[in-house]
């Protein structure tokens, strides 16, 4: 990243949003369009095997300018171009805080990948991981990279609980337990105190970013997993992939 500010001085706060698909990643991103985008200057790159749906989806709930969303088809597996081959992100990014300067956040949502994809700290400055609660209220003790070391972790649609058979307190102290004390939050976009604990999340964590005190941490890899019988390493590139 030869021209960037390094993240020590940039004022742009990047922050990934990753998570299994379907776990309410986009419908966050619109709720912090929504609430933030009058205090803060707001850019947004989504991640989309095949389309650009996530961008449509957010330009079309009119939180945001729609030149401020931008697509990436990421063709291949999401994970690789949120973490392995961040080029086409790093570009994404790069041209809205130029083109929109100066930002203050910008958000990055990974396409819907499996349970252990996470975010390069070389492309993002700090992570949100997203679990709902649909997902059984055991997914959070099962751990993993994002679950277990994001910057935060969200237990999305408590909404939903009820309807699910899920105690989201003890979801949320099971994760609690798994993070080693870094933050977990019940969230729900029908419930606005969840959601002002979310903004004042991301507050909190750009002024830290500005101030110096935040270092983006790397979550570690994602599990190994297998791309088919001939795939002895993670060699990307066809079509046969065990997600
Ligand atoms: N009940 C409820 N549904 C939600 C909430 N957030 C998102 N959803 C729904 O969950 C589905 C998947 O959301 P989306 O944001 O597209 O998930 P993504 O694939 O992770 O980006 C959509 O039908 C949303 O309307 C929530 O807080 N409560
Ligand atoms: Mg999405």
């Amino acid at each position: 990243m030869p021209e960037t500010a390094s993240p020590a001085t940039r004022q742009t706060l990047r922050l990934g949003v990753a998570g299994p698909v379907g776990t309410g990643k986009s419908s966050l991103i619109a709720t912090l369009c929504r609430e933030l985008a009058g205090e803060l200057a707001m850019a947004v790159v989504t991640n989309d095997i095949y389309t650009d749906e996530d961008a449509r989806f957010l330009r079309s709930a009119g939180v945001l300018d729609a030149e401020r969303i931008r697509a990436v088809e990421t063709g291949a597996c999401p994970h690789t171009a949120i973490r392995d081959d961040i080029t086409a992100n790093l570009d994404a990014v790069e041209d809205l805080e130029e083109e929109f300067a100066p930002l203050d956040l910008v958000l990055v949502e990974s396409g819907g990948d499996n349970l252990t994809a996470t975010f390069s700290p070389a492309l993002i400055d700090a992570q949100i991981f997203c679990l709902d609660v649909a997902g059984g209220g055991d997914v959070a003790r099962k751990g993993g990279p994002g679950i277990g070391r994001a910057d935060l972790l969200v237990v999305n649609k408590s909404d939903l609980a009820p309807h699910v058979g899920v105690d989201v307190d003890l979801m949320v102290a099971d994760a609690e337990k798994a993070r080693e004390g870094r933050p977990v939050l019940a969230l729900s976009r029908h419930d606005a105190a969840s959601v002002a604990r979310l903004c004042a999340w991301v507050r909190e964590i750009l002024a830290a970013h500005r101030g110096g005190d935040h270092v983006p941490q790397d979550p570690g890899p994602m599990a190994p997993h297998s791309h088919g019988p001939d795939d002895h390493g993670h060699g990307h590139g066809h079509a046969l992939h065990a997600h």
